[in-house]
């Protein structure tokens, strides 16, 4: 894209393959809808993008609302990460700005979400959150995932966010090694990348 004198607008993506894969999944465990993720999440790696991914499936037919995958590198975008594109896109496709007033949605993602996915939660109106692969993992190829309590699981069940993970941790964590095998770019904010 071109980059425009002084910017009007901001135009993010997912890959039209990656939405007809999702489009018409269902998944109604979380085992099924962290084995979709991190399948998305390995697709992404492949495609030469970061190595997470999300979705925001409706609880109550385990319909997939939407893909997220980062997009950090190719949109220079420091925010389009999975979490936040999948919240996006599910709140585009049901045209509110709290997933809660549509019904009950889950975030599910390949990995922990860092402090900036964590704070935008609460926010989006999902009544659940599911994880793969832990902030230790993530970190241990050299993302920086901010700061955010330890007590993060029980702030947001404080919230009335139910959280649960790590589930299918060791499928998702091989995801990040091979992002790092492969000399993928890891773009933390203080120019580390
Ligand atoms: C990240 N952590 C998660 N969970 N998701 C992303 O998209 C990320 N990008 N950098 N750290
Ligand atoms: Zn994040």
């Amino acid at each position: 894209m071109t980059a425009p004198d002084f910017p009007e607008q901001i135009h993010l993506t997912i890959h039209p393959d990656l939405a007809a894969m999702a489009r018409s999944l269902t998944a109604d465990t979380p085992e099924a809808r962290i084995r979709a993720v991190t399948a998305w999440a390995k697709w992404n790696v492949d495609q030469g993008e970061g190595p997470f991914a999300a979705g925001i499936f409706n609880l109550a037919n385990g319909a997939c609302v939407s893909a997220g995958v980062n997009r950090v590198v190719s949109s220079s975008c420091s925010l389009a990460h999975a979490e936040v594109m999948a919240i996006m896109l599910a709140q585009q496709a049901l045209q509110c700005f709290s997933l809660a007033e549509k019904g009950q949605y889950v975030l599910t993602t390949s990995a922990e979400p860092c402090a900036m996915c964590f704070g935008a939660i609460p926010w989006s109106g999902v009544c659940e959150v599911e994880y793969a692969a832990t902030r230790e993992d993530v970190e241990a190829i050299g993302f920086d995932e901010g700061p955010k309590s330890k007590t993060w699981e029980a702030d947001l069940r404080a919230r009335g966010i139910r959280v649960a993970g790590p589930i299918g941790r060791e499928e998702a964590a091989e995801v990040l090694r091979a992002y790092a095998r492969r000399g993928g770019i890891v773009y933390n904010g203080d120019a580390g990348a």
